[in-house]
């Protein structure tokens, strides 16, 4: 067994402190600390942005410090930031391009695997169908520099709009709630709101296991002076329930429901800040109208709680002063996310909690570089969060790139990943490049994902630093230099920017993704509109100054925070706090979106959003709750819920690779309740089967005070993969797949 004392004690020891201080400096450290050269970085294991250096010694990592002076984490390291770096010098790392041989994938060299890559990509554009051939499936895991180059090469080169990432599984609802309440994606708080406020909400979101450094600011909250009221909502037993003074364990599913009752309570008990609806929001009668369907009794019925702990929750929210929130997967995964999303929106709006110290909203992110996949285009969002709907915006980024605007896709809205997975089934695409993702474990219902990768049709590109269960599936595997290989920047859950500087060399022939996308566009000899190269850049910090230009005068201005001046430390675009001068990016001219119907997510057309002059103020935007697509039957009577533990990150190539955090949590589980355990005759320990109509796993059981008649099992497991049971069913609005929505039956094995 490796020593892993930080497994055992996953949040350190305590340093209190009170509202309106600082948060105390603790420097943690990983591996050995004497290195010859520090060079400067933060995580990419989760979405939080610890800073720290990574100490190299002889050409290789020996280990990691905290950075003190950075504002996100003052130093403190999680169990992943402390061991984590060990995967990159994994001995098992691609080295070399592998090309497809028959059933076989066999080493070979750059200039086949690319000229294959080249040849198809020809062959494709200048056939029927074009640019229409293309799919580019990407993550929330590379750097802006690579999101901004791969952005470019899509639209502007190919003009496709047929590119997205993991991110549409993971913030895509982040960011529809961000552009549908504010006007624009956009984190509005910051994580110094925690030093300032007096109530804290956690909705669907296991922040002590997810972003454990955050969760250890507001331990420190609650353990120092006045410290802040703790509201979870989670049908689950976590460390996050388990610390909060008033737990909501929901029934799944009814997240809309309950923040519509809540809010209803709020305001009849006088909670509702007038003047600031009255003069920063828009909708509040129409809002009213719907959340006054939702009388407490109503609620308690759809949620399956007591009315006495939905007063408590509605008590400890309506009687705060400065309440932050934070929202994620038990929010974006689950059924309606979008319109429950922005109900804690229209919450914190309507109590004027927005834009003040302790007052925010966190829509949280949870890869370490989701932000700018979404900032840089690399979805199907134009970069600078412009509006594809708005020609003016359109025009700008046709001007900065050199091209007609004809080129760049703003014909319809872009294609989601999940449409992307639909035309690569039914054959309109025919390239899939898929990087720094492994959809055969992470996407919904793998069984479908698995026949669509197998199609001899489909010319299947993976990037990647390790050969994964979707490399399997590849024409052409790419290997990639990994994180501490390579220089580049990624802005965390409250819009602060890191840089990360390579330490050390990749090994054999990987490189990194910025090269590889770059060699791409030189090879396909993508051009502007006067035959100078499309994308001129060569290197990280060219790649950056040109996404600077483009990010000028957009909510996520790049353009005064330099590579020197990360070398620094973290720093955020747009400042501490969004929206402080109660002016939100609502402009028709200035805003990301026109809005979408919140039921159905039918886009508003340009007219439409104009007339409602909305002037810089937010919208308050209700909706009505519905049963979920899945629920509980007589044959699947249990529902299943997916998630994260704390050692382990997403699909494991990384942390199943590190001694110290795989000996933590080896194999799959499921949590089940001690009454439906009982009921099937299954102990603590013993081997089950969870099976959905979709397929089938076999894990142990372990008793937990996850709530009656619900099952939860982490996604991590390739061998034992949630998703042969979750289905393929998404949000209206954000596209987001429902992974937090399955019925299931478990079974003792016998
Ligand atoms: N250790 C670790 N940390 C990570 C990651 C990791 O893989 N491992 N991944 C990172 C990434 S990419 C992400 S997106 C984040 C995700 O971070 P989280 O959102 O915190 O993680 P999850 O475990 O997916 O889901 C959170 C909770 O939602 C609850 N839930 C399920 N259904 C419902 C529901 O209907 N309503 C409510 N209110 N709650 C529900 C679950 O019980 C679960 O405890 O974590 C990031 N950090
Ligand atoms: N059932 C269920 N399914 C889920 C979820 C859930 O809660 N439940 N959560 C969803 C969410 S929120 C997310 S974010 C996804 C995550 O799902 P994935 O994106 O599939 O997860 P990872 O294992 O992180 O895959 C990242 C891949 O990138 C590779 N990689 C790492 N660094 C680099 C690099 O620098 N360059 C290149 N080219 N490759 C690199 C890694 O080796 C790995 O193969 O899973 C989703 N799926
Ligand atoms: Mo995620």
């Amino acid at each position: 067994m490796a020593d892993a004392a930080r497994v055992r004690d996953p949040w350190g020891a305590r340093t209190p402190y009170g509202p309106g201080e600082q948060w105390p400096v603790r420097v943690d450290t990983g591996g050995d600390p004497e290195a010859d050269s520090w060079v400067p970085s933060a995580s990419v294991l989760h979405s939080n942005g610890d800073a720290f250096d990574i100490g190299v010694r002889d050409g290789r990592i020996t280990g990691v410090r905290g950075r003190a002076g950075d504002r996100v984490n003052r130093g403190r390291l999680d169990p992943k930031d402390v061991y984590g770096w060990r995967a990159t010098a994994s001995s098992d790392r691609l080295t070399r391009p592998l090309v497809r041989s028959g059933d076989r994938l066999v080493e070979s060299d750059w200039e086949t695997a690319m000229g294959r890559i080249v040849r198809r990509s020809r062959e494709l554009l200048d056939g029927p169908g074009g640019w229409g051939r293309f799919g580019f499936y990407t993550s929330g895991q590379l750097l802006l520099e690579e999101y901004y180059t791969l952005g470019v090469l899509g639209k502007a080169g190919l003009g496709t709009p047929h590119m997205d990432g993991n991110t549409r599984l993971c913030t895509a609802t982040a960011a529809a709630a961000l552009k549908l309440s504010f006007g624009a994606d956009g984190q509005p708080g910051s994580y110094t709101d925690v030093d300032h406020c007096d109530a804290l909400a956690l909705w669907g979101h296991n922040v002590a296991e997810t972003q454990a450094v955050l969760w250890m600011r507001m331990l420190d909250r609650r353990r120092g002076v006045n410290p802040p009221a703790m509201l979870a909502v989670d049908p689950r037993d976590t460390p996050v329930t388990r610390e909060a003074d008033v737990h909501l364990a929901l029934r799944p599913g009814t997240n809309l429901a309950l923040v519509n009752g809540l809010l209803r309570l709020i305001i009849e008990r006088g909670g509702a800040d007038e003047g600031f609806v009255a003069a920063h929001t828009l909708g509040f009668d129409e809002l009213r109208a719907v959340v006054d369907a939702y009388p407490l009794g109503k609620v308690a019925e759809i949620c399956g709680l007591k009315p006495a702990d939905l007063e408590r929750a509605a008590d400890l929210l309506g009687g705060s002063q400065r309440l932050l929130s934070t929202v994620l997967q038990g929010f974006y995964q689950s059924h309606q996310a979008t319109a429950a999303a922005c109900a804690v929106n229209n919450l914190h709006l309507v109590r004027g909690m927005i834009g003040r110290p302790g007052a925010g909203v966190l829509q949280m992110n949870g890869q370490p570089t989701a932000e700018n996949t979404r900032e840089a285009g690399a979805d199907g969002d134009l970069p600078g969060f412009r509006n594809w709907e708005n020609p003016r915006h359109v025009a700008e980024l046709a001007r900065l790139w050199n091209v007609g605007t004809a080129r760049i896709p703003h014909w319809s809205p872009p294609t989601h990943a999940m449409q992307i997975w639909r035309y690569a089934e039914q054959g309109s695409i025919r390239l899939l490049w898929i990087s720094a993702t492994n959809p055969a474990v992470s996407l919904p219902d793998l069984a479908r994902i698995r026949r669509v990768l197998a199609k001899p049709e489909l010319f299947v590109v993976v990037q990647d630093i390790f050969r994964t269960e979707t490399a399997e599936y590849a024409d052409v595997v790419l290997p990639a230099a990994a994180w501490g290989e390579k220089t580049g920047t990624f802005t965390n859950a409250d819009r602060t920017v890191h840089l990360t500087r390579k330490a050390v060399e990749p090994p054999g022939e990987a490189r990194s993704d910025l090269a590889i996308f770059l060699d791409y566009a030189r090879r396909m000899d993508f051009r502007d509109r006067d035959g100078g190269p499309l994308i001129p850049w060569q290197g990280p910090e060219e790649a950056y100054e040109a996404w600077q230009r483009c990010s000028a005068g957009r909510p996520c201005d790049y353009t005064s925070i330099t590579y020197a001046d990360l070398e620094r430390g973290g720093i955020q675009w747009g400042g501490e706090r969004l929206y402080s001068d109660g002016v939100f990016a609502t402009d028709p001219d200035h805003c990301e979106t026109y809005g979408q119907d919140l039921s159905t997510g039918a886009e508003n057309t340009a007219e439409q959003y104009r007339a409602k002059n909305p002037g810089g103020r937010a919208f308050l935007l209700g909706a009505h709750w519905r049963p979920a697509p899945e629920v509980p039957s007589d044959e699947y009577p249990l529902h299943l819920v997916t998630g994260r533990t704390i050692t382990q990150f997403h699909t494991r190539t990384k942390t199943g690779r590190v001694p110290e955090l795989d000996d933590a949590a080896p194999f799959a589980w499921v949590e089940l309740h001690p009454a439906d355990a009982a009921e099937r005759g299954i102990a603590d320990g013993d081997q089950v089967r969870v099976e959905s109509p979709r397929g089938a796993v076999r894990v142990v059981a372990r008793l937990t005070g996850v709530r009656e008649r619900v099952v939860f099992v982490p996604f991590h497991y390739a061998e034992q993969a949630a998703n042969e049971l979750t289905i393929t069913a998404w949000d209206p609005v954000s596209r987001q797949p429902l992974f937090k929505v399955a019925a299931v039956r478990v079974t003792k094995e016998g």
